[in-house]
C-alpha cells in the first residue's frame, strides 16, 4: 500500500504548531526555572555574544535602542520558515522533521547550557523544549497521516481539533510561563528592600544647577529617563538575597559579600554623571543620578591589594566583564562605588539591581557593571574584558565634550532673541568655561550653571539676536585642565567620540 502524502499545507502548519508547542513549553518550564533560561532567550542572547562588532554596531545605528526587538523578530521569522520547512520535508514519513525539530532543540539547550548567569535545572526548559516539539511533531503527523489516508476513517474535524488543541496548549502553558517568572522575579525583592537611608546624603542639588527652564535636562536624570545601555536581550533576573560578591585574585585575603553585608554598612551617596562611550557627538547616552553604596577603595582594602595589581576586573552575572585600572577604583578622591541604589530607590533592574559598580570619570563600559557579582584583582595582561576584545580601548577615560539641547537642530524660532542652552561634561576634571560661536563670528562665553561636582555635568546657556533667515550654532568646553575640545571629529570606537556639536536652526 502506497503510503499517503500529506498536502503541503498540512504539512508546514504541522510543522509551526510543533514548533509553538516546543517554544510554549520551554517557556513554562522557565517560569519556575528563571526567565532567562527560556531557550527563545537563551538563543538570542548567545547570538548577540557572537555577533561580529560590525553588524552589532551596524544593528545599533540602523535600529537604535530596538535592536533588540529586532533580533528577537528576526529570529521568530527564521524559526518559523524553518520549522514549516520541517513539515514540507516530512508529506510521506515523520523523520526529516524530527531531525529539525531535535536539531532546533538541541541549539536551545546548548544556548541555555553556555549562559554563565544559569545552572544545570535551568536545562529542564529547552530539555522541555525539545520533548514537547518532538512529542508534538509526532503526534500530529500521526493524526494527519491517518486523516491523509480515507481508509482509517479519521475525520479532518478530528485532526483540526486535534492541532487546534495543541495551540490554545500552547497559549496556555506560554502565558503561564510569563506569569509564574513574574512572580519569581527579582522585582518583589527589589521592593521587599525598601528604602536605602545613607549616612552621608549627597549636598542638595542648588535651584540654579540646571537651565531646565530654558531647554537642558533638569540636573539629577529620573530613573526612568536614564539612559541604558547594556548587551543583555533579557534583563538578568537576581534577588537580592541569592546574591553574592567574590572579592579575590591578587589580594591577601578573597571576600565573600552577600546583600545584607553591603547594605548594612554605612551607606554613602554620590552625584554622578555616567556617559557611554558609544555616545555620538550630541548624542543622548549621558545622564545623571544620587548613587547610594559603599566605597569601592574600603572594600579593596578589607581584602588587601597586592603589589603589581593594576585591572579590577569585574564580572556580572550574565556573563559581561569589564576591566578597570585599580588605581582608579582605589582613588579616594573620585570616590568610585559600589552602588546599590539610585536615587532614593534600590537599583532599579536594568540599572544593575542588586548592585553595580560606578567609577567617576571613566565610559561605562569599563567602569560601570551592572549586576556585578564577581571582582577580580589582576593584571591587564592577565584578564581581556568584553569589548576589550572586541576592539575597544583598554583604559576610557570620559573626554570633555558638549552638547546643544535648544533651539533643537531645524527648529523654527521667532527672530530676535533667542537662546541657545545645553550641556557640558568632564567627569573627574570639572568644566571651566563654555563658548558658543554663531553663524561663524567670534566664540563668546556662555553662562555656567552652578557646579554640583566635577565628576557630573553643567549646564549653559547665552542669548543672542538672530536676524530672520538660517543660522548655525556651535559649542565647546574647556575643562579645569585648561584643554579646549578638539574640533577633530572621531568616532566613538574605539575610546569615545570627539568634535564640537553644532545645530542650524531658522529664525522668522
Ligand atoms: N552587565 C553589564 N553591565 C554593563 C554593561 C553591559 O552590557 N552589561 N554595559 C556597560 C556600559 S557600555 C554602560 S555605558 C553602562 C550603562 O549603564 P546604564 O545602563 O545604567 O546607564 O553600563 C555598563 N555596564
Ligand atoms: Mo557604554
Amino acid at each position: 500500500m502506497a503510503t499517503p502524502r500529506l498536502s503541503r499545507w498540512v504539512a508546514a502548519v504541522l510543522g509551526v504548531v510543533a514548533l509553538a508547542a516546543a517554544l510554549a513549553a520551554g517557556h513554562l518550564v522557565a517560569g519556575f526555572v528563571g526567565v532567562n533560561a527560556s531557550p527563545y532567550l537563551a538563543v538570542g542572547n548567545g547570538a548577540i555574544d557572537l555577533t561580529p562588532v560590525w553588524l552589532k554596531d551596524f544593528a545599533v545605528r540602523t535600529f537604535g535602542t530596538h535592536d533588540k526587538l529586532v533580533l528577537l523578530s528576526g529570529m521568530a521569522v527564521v524559526l518559523v520558515l524553518v520549522a514549516a520547512a520541517a513539515g514540507l520535508l516530512s508529506r510521506r514519513t515523520p523523520w526529516p522533521g524530527l531531525v529539525v525539530v531535535t536539531g532546533l532543540g538541541l541549539v536551545g539547550l546548548l544556548a541555555v547550557y553556555a549562559r554563565p548567569d544559569l545552572d544545570a535545572v535551568a536545562l529542564l526548559a529547552p530539555l522541555a523544549s525539545l520533548v514537547a516539539g518532538v512529542a508534538a511533531f509526532a503526534f500530529l503527523h500521526r493524526l494527519a497521516r491517518r486523516d491523509a489516508a480515507p481508509a482509517d476513517g479519521l475525520s479532518r474535524r478530528t485532526v483540526l481539533l486535534a492541532g487546534a488543541g495543541v495551540v490554545v496548549g500552547a497559549g496556555v502553558a506560554g502565558l503561564g510561563g510569563q506569569l509564574l517568572a513574574r512572580t519569581r522575579d527579582a522585582a518583589s525583592s527589589r521592593e521587599a528592600v525598601g528604602r536605602l537611608v545613607p549616612v552621608r546624603t549627597a549636598p542638595a542639588i542648588p535651584a540654579d544647577a540646571d537651565f531646565a527652564k530654558l531647554g537642558t535636562p533638569t540636573f539629577v536624570t529620573r530613573n526612568a529617563d536614564f539612559y541604558r545601555v547594556d548587551t543583555a536581550l533579557s534583563v538578568p533576573q537576581v534577588r537580592a538575597e541569592d546574591w553574592s560578591l567574590r572579592l579575590h585574585g591578587m589580594v591577601d585575603r578573597e571576600i565573600r559579600y552577600r546583600y545584607g553585608d553591603i547594605r548594612n554598612r554605612p551607606l554613602v551617596e554620590r552625584t554622578i554623571t555616567m556617559t557611554c562611550v558609544s555616545n555620538e557627538v550630541g548624542g543622548t547616552y549621558v545622564s545623571t543620578a544620587n548613587f547610594v553604596g559603599v566605597d569601592l577603595a574600603d572594600l579593596l582594602e578589607e581584602a588587601g591589594v597586592r603589589p603589581g595589581a593594576e585591572q579590577l576586573f569585574s564580572s556580572s552575572v550574565d556573563g559581561w566583564t569589564s576591566g578597570s585600572p585599580v588605581a582608579a577604583a582605589m582613588d579616594r578622591g573620585r570616590g568610585a562605588m559600589l552602588a546599590i541604589g539610585m536615587n532614593g530607590e534600590p537599583l532599579p533592574i536594568e540599572h544593575g539591581f542588586p548592585a553595580r559598580l560606578v567609577i567617576p570619570g571613566l565610559y561605562g563600559y569599563v567602569s560601570a557593571t551592572k549586576w556585578v557579582t564577581d571582582l577580580e584583582v589582576t593584571t591587564w595582561s592577565a584578564r581581556q574584558a568584553y569589548w576589550l576584545k572586541r576592539g575597544w580601548g583598554r583604559e576610557a577615560p570620559i573626554k570633555t565634550e558638549s552638547r546643544i539641547d535648544t533651539p533643537k537642530g531645524f527648529e523654527t524660532v521667532p527672530s530676535g532673541k533667542v537662546r541657545v542652552a545645553g550641556i557640558a561634561w568632564a567627569q573627574h576634571t570639572g568644566i571651566a568655561k563654555l563658548e558658543v560661536r554663531v553663524d561663524g563670528g567670534p566664540w563668546r562665553e556662555a553662562m555656567l550653571s552652578r557646579e554640583v561636582n566635577p565628576n557630573t555635568w553643567r549646564m549653559w546657556w547665552l542669548e543672542f539676536d538672530a536676524a530672520p533667515g538660517g543660522h548655525q550654532v556651535v559649542c565647546r568646553a574647556t575643562d579645569k585642565s585648561g584643554y579646549t575640545q578638539t574640533e577633530t571629529r572621531a568616532g566613538t570606537v574605539p575610546d569615545g567620540a570627539t568634535g564640537w556639536h553644532s545645530i542650524a536652526f531658522t529664525a522668522r
